[in-house]
């Protein structure tokens, strides 16, 4: 009896190491680190020049700096203690030589980048932050692969709408996608993007040299479903961050979304994250990719436009009252009303710190941050605002990354994570906005009944009435009711 006891347990152990690592309930309890993996942490050289073509060159700000996954895997400590609960990597899968540095460019859907680290440091890196409650969530791109297709037609790459199409050929006979991606009738044949604002350039146009699907044909849809439920399945990941949504055709996404979804609760991942990439400050456009069984979140470039304007350019505090009141529905669908994910900056903005924006000004930054952890989202952080980087546009917001957890905005974030993981208010307590100004000044909301936050992006102290239900927790002041110019607060009621 002794003997089958231990084998049964032996076979339950097992099964469990073989499952996948379940979905967090809510999402709006987790707080995002985003990564740009080859400028994170170099955790193997020998991987550095791996992709066919491509140079290790780490004083280039488009070249190869070697961060890879086990990089990541060795710093996750460091990410843990700063109060992040998941982590998006930029996109894995190997490029072309030209992409291999940011990763938006795959060859193919199948082969986990080399020079990354391959398919077992990925899954063991992913392994490594499940067994520290960390999620991981993984960029993908739908729209396009890197450049593997071109033309020696005249007047190729620029985009001809009416007439005969280009010719395309394979850039090199040896590097050809594997089936079933092999095919050059799967890419649109009209050249590259040249108005972005037209709206068919845009969805059958090129992105530059990346060669772009032609999503419409049920069997490249039906290729691309194969594709990323395999990589869910194979990956343990625990959502997608997608790029480039507006440049693929609208209805390819609600089947597409609804395959993942699906695919993913049949392995326990009941709850898998997919937030859009719609760049654009207009939320009759941001929100129409929600409505109708679409994303269920989405990067939130309205509030990060509004953010900026606001605390960078000292425009009217009201601007982010006006924000919200967009935020509802018919304009975003009910799902993602409260789940979209916010951001200060990412890899395709300056930093916040940049000269073009708070220039340098770790005020305005402590306010920025303050709203992101405390308006209603998933808020994500952009690696390195922790220690301070100011880089201004691509390639330059992309620095090599550095790990000093002593420093003050590293600590700043780590409260604001802290009190943002006891308070669950400060996650899904509803939003009421309190005090906003026609100008710079107050801004003022409270979280549910037990979460009251201020900022004041005047230069001039305010007054600011607050009620004995609140008491301070986070910036003690002298005077409760008068504001510091140019500072934030928050207040928690036990
Ligand atoms: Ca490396
Ligand atoms: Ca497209």
């Amino acid at each position: 009896m002794h003997g089958r006891f231990i084998l049964l347990l032996l076979s339950c152990c097992a099964s469990l190491a073989a499952a996948h690592f379940p979905s967090p309930i809510d999402w709006r309890d987790q707080s995002i680190y985003m990564i740009f993996t080859d400028r994170f942490a170099d955790g193997d050289p020998s991987n550095n020049e791996m992709t066919p073509g491509a140079r290790f060159r780490p004083q280039n700000p488009r070249g190869i700096h070697g961060g890879d996954f086990k990089g990541i895997e060795k710093n996750l400590d460091y990410i843990k203690s700063l109060g992040a609960t998941a982590i998006w990597i930029t996109p894995v899968f190997i490029n072309d030589a030209s992409s291999a540095w940011h990763g938006y460019g795959a060859l193919d859907f199948s082969t986990i980048s080399p020079q990354l680290g391959g398919p077992a440091a990925l899954r063991d890196l992913i392994k490594a932050a499940h067994e520290r409650g960390l999620y991981i969530l993984l960029d993908v791109v739908l729209n396009h692969l890197g450049a593997v297709a071109t033309s020696d037609d005249p007047g190729w790459p620029r985009f001809r709408k009416d007439g005969p199409p280009y010719t395309l050929r394979w850039i090199d006979p040896n590097r050809i996608p594997p089936p079933p991606f092999n095919r050059l009738d799967w890419f649109h044949d009209r050249g590259q993007v040249g108005d972005w604002n037209d709206p068919v350039q845009s969805v059958i146009g090129q992105f530059y040299t990346l060669n772009d699907l032609k999503t419409e044909l049920p069997e490249v849809r039906a290729a691309l479903t194969d594709a990323f439920k395999k990589f869910i399945e194979q990956t343990d990941c625990d959502g997608f961050r997608v790029d480039t949504v507006r440049h693929v055709e609208r209805d390819f996404w609600p089947g597409w979304l609804r395959a993942m979804r699906q695919h993913a609760a049949t392995l326990g991942k009941t709850n898998f994250l997919m937030f859009g990439e719609v760049a654009h400050r207009d939320d009759q456009l941001v929100g129409s990719f929600t409505t109708n069984n679409s994303f269920n979140s989405l990067l939130d470039f309205p509030l990060y436009y509004a953010i900026d304007r606001v605390i960078c350019g000292g425009a009217p505090t009201r601007r982010i009252t006006e924000r919200f009141q967009k935020l509802a529905e018919p304009t975003y669908g009910s799902n993602s009303l409260d789940q979209l994910v916010t951001f200060i900056d990412n890899h395709d903005q300056p930093r916040f710190l940049a000269t073009n924006k708070a220039n340098g000004d770790t005020n305005k930054l402590a306010q920025a941050l303050v709203l992101l952890y405390t308006l209603q989202g998933i808020p994500c952080l952009y690696y390195g605002t922790e220690q301070a980087f100011n880089g201004r546009g691509d390639p330059y917001n992309r620095e090599d990354m550095k790990f000093d957890d002593t420093t003050l905005l590293y600590r700043f974030i780590k409260t604001l994570n802290t009190l943002r993981q006891r308070n669950r208010d400060l996650r899904a307590g509803i939003q009421t906005i309190l005090t906003d100004e026609p100008a710079a000044g107050l801004f003022a909301f409270k979280r549910g009944d037990t979460a009251l936050i201020v900022i004041n992006t005047a230069s001039v102290e305010k007054e600011f009435k607050i009620g004995p239900e609140f008491k301070p927790e986070l910036i003690p002041a002298r005077s409760r009711q008068k504001i510091e110019p140019n500072s934030a607060e928050i207040w928690i009621r036990d």
